[in-house]
Parts: structure tokens; C-alpha cells; sequence
């Protein structure tokens, strides 16, 4: 049994033991969530979630074979690769976000990894949701140092790249690249300065072992990612995981605030797979430590849950949205 009294205090340590992750799983339910509880509210106010909205930029056609992707060539998914969007587009579809109440825009592309002429216009889009006064993500697959640099220069703030697994698990869901180089771009994303979004994906025929090792993976990072997005998997028809078992909601949960404890001081995301949880499951994971969603009607290529729904739950759990970060609110005055 871990000491759950200094677990409670937050400390942040990246320094975790996979068995003492493994001890956090077996833990009874209330015992596992009253102390995710204690974690979260030493870093962040219960009642509020960061809300941030996705838009694929550059949709279908991808290189790569992720089991899961609806945007993989390899698979018949329906998902037709497009050509990137205007930059007109990208901002109007920011400018309504913000009005919405988000606070980061994160522009996703189906790339293995970025071209220059392509980076140049990411750059562009960048530059003008940063100018909005966003907080602005994107994930554009692996980068290299300079990559990752010339993004940050554009005002880049957040760049996401999931690990999505353990690192035992990944070679059945990825034959096209290696958990080492996902883990090298992280560094080089670390080493521009720009903020890691990080986490993975449950229901694809993993085990809780995988959960333990994906987790502990993420915390012992010589940073914790200032954002864990925990998805479920969206079956796709097409893709070799249409077909998957669903996860127990309260493995979910578990798992959620196993990440919380780990992680105390991180946005845990509750993040694709929303449009099938219960507004009940979603409450758990608030209480798990969930303090993020996307919000917006759609993901990258499929279903998130209806607006109005969204704001209602937050209501009916007296949750309300996330403040912007001052330097965004003071980028928008400025501009
Ligand atoms: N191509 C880039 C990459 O792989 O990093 C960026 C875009 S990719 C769509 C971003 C993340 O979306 C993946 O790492 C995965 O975690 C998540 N994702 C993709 N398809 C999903 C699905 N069907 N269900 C849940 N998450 C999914
Ligand atoms: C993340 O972890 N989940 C988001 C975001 N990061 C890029 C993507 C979810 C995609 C779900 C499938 C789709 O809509 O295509
Ligand atoms: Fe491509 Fe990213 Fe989808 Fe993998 S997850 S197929 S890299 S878009």
C-alpha cells in the first residue's frame, strides 16, 4: 500500500517507480480518487476546465499506419486526403473558438512529419491564431530541432505528440516509426521551449499493465507534459480497431487519476471518445482530476459532443471555463 498521506501532498517528481504506479491501479476506487482530489487542489481549482478546440488543417493521406487513424492511406476509412486549408479559414475558425471560451487552438495536420514549404504556412496560421491572444497547439508528427525551433519563433506555445501507449504495446499499433523517435521529437520539443501536450489513447486491446506503463513513461519524462490528453478510442470503420472491446468506464477513471497523482500539476485532458461517455462518466473523470476538454462539434475528422451539451454539464456540475493565461490576454490587448 503507497503512503497515500505524502502522495496527497503533490510533491512533483519524476522520478516514479513502475511498481509504485502499479500500486496506484490496485488501490480501492475511493481511496484512488479522494486522492487524485487532494492532488488536483493543491494545483487547480476543481471547478474549472480548460477548454481548447481542435482543427485538422491538413486532413487524410497520411504515410503512417497508426491502427487507430482514421487519416491513415493505409486504411479505407471514407477520410479523403484534402489539400491544407486557408489561412482565412484557420483564423475564422480560431476567432470562433475564442468566442466560444477557448483558450488554445490546436491545429492538427496528417503529416509523418512536416515539409518546409508546408511549415512555412503552418507558420503563418500560427502566428495569426497567436495574434487573436490564443494559446496556440499543434501536432504535425515528428519534428527536428530547427523544425521546432521555427515554430516556437512563430509563437508556437504547445506542441502535441501522444505516445499513445506503452512502449511494449506500440509495435502492434505502429509499424511505420518507433517509440524512440516519438520520444526523440519530445525532446526537441522540450528543447525549443515549447510546451509538451503528451498522453495516449485507452481501448485498443491494451492491458492495465500497458496503462501503468504508458503512465509511468509520461511522468518520468524530464519534465511532466504541461498537458496529458487521455483518449478513448474512436472506432472507425476501415481502420483495424473498428472492431475493439470497449474500456470499463471506471477503468477509464482509474486511469485518469492515476495521471492526475502522477502528474499533479498538469492539465489532465479528457479528450477524444466524449461523444460515448455518459455525462456521468465525465463527471467521475472531472472528480478523477480532469481539468480539459476539446470543445467544438468535431475532433479532427469525427464526432465530439454537441455545444450546448457541453455547456450544459459544466453548469449542472457548477464548472465553468478556465481563465486565459495573462500572456495571451496580454497579447490580445496588444493586437
Ligand atoms: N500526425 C500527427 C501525429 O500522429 O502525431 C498528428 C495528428 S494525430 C491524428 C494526433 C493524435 O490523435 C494521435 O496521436 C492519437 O493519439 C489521436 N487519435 C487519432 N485517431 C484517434 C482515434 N480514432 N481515437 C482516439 N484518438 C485518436
Ligand atoms: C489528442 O490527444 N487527441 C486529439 C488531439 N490530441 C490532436 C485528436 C483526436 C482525434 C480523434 C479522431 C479524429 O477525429 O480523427
Ligand atoms: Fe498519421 Fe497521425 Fe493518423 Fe498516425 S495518428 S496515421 S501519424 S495522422
Amino acid at each position: 500500500m503507497p503512503n497515500l498521506e505524502t502522495i496527497q501532498a503533490g510533491r512533483i517528481r519524476t522520478d516514479w517507480q513502475l511498481n509504485e504506479v502499479r500500486e496506484l491501479f490496485a488501490l480501492p476506487f475511493s481511496d484512488l480518487l479522494f486522492t487524485a482530489q487532494q492532488c488536483h487542489r493543491r494545483y487547480f481549482d476543481p471547478t474549472e476546465v480548460q477548454i481548447s478546440t481542435l482543427m485538422s488543417v491538413k486532413t487524410g493521406g497520411c504515410p503512417e499506419d497508426c491502427a487507430y487513424c482514421p487519416q491513415s492511406a493505409h486504411y479505407d476509412t471514407g477520410v479523403d486526403g484534402e489539400h491544407m486549408a486557408p489561412l482565412e479559414e484557420v483564423v475564422a475558425a480560431a476567432r470562433n473558438a475564442q468566442a466560444n471560451g477557448a483558450t488554445r487552438f490546436c491545429m492538427g495536420a496528417a503529416w509523418r512529419s512536416p515539409k518546409p514549404k508546408n511549415l512555412s504556412r503552418i507558420r503563418e496560421m500560427i502566428s495569426a491564431v497567436h495574434a487573436l491572444g490564443m494559446e496556440t497547439c499543434a501536432t504535425l508528427g515528428m519534428l527536428d530541432r530547427e523544425q521546432a525551433e521555427s515554430l516556437r519563433a512563430a509563437g508556437l506555445d504547445y506542441y502535441n505528440h501522444n505516445v499513445d501507449t506503452s512502449e511494449s504495446y506500440y509495435p502492434s499499433i505502429i509499424t511505420t516509426r518507433t517509440y524512440r523517435e516519438r520520444l526523440d521529437t519530445l525532446q526537441v520539443v522540450r528543447d525549443a521551449g515549447l510546451q509538451v501536450c503528451c498522453g495516449g489513447i485507452l481501448g485498443m486491446g491494451e492491458s492495465p499493465e500497458d496503462w501503468a506503463e504508458m503512465l509511468h513513461t509520461l511522468a518520468t519524462q524530464p519534465e511532466h507534459p504541461g498537458s496529458v490528453p487521455i483518449n478513448q478510442l474512436v472506432r472507425v470503420p476501415g481502420t483495424p480497431l473498428a472492431d475493439a472491446g470497449s474500456v470499463d468506464p471506471l477503468d477509464f477513471v482509474r486511469v485518469i487519476a492515476v495521471a492526475r497523482i502522477l502528474m499533479p500539476g498538469s492539465h489532465v485532458r479528457l479528450s477524444a471518445g466524449r461523444a460515448e461517455m455518459s455525462d456521468e462518466m465525465q463527471a467521475l473523470c472531472f472528480l478523477a482530476g480532469a481539468n480539459s476538454i476539446f470543445y467544438g462539434d468535431k475532433l479532427l475528422t469525427t464526432a465530439n459532443p454537441d455545444k450546448n451539451d457541453d455547456l450544459e454539464l459544466l453548469r449542472r456540475l457548477g464548472m465553468q471555463p478556465e481563465a486565459p493565461t495573462v500572456a495571451a490576454t496580454t497579447r490580445a490587448a496588444a493586437g
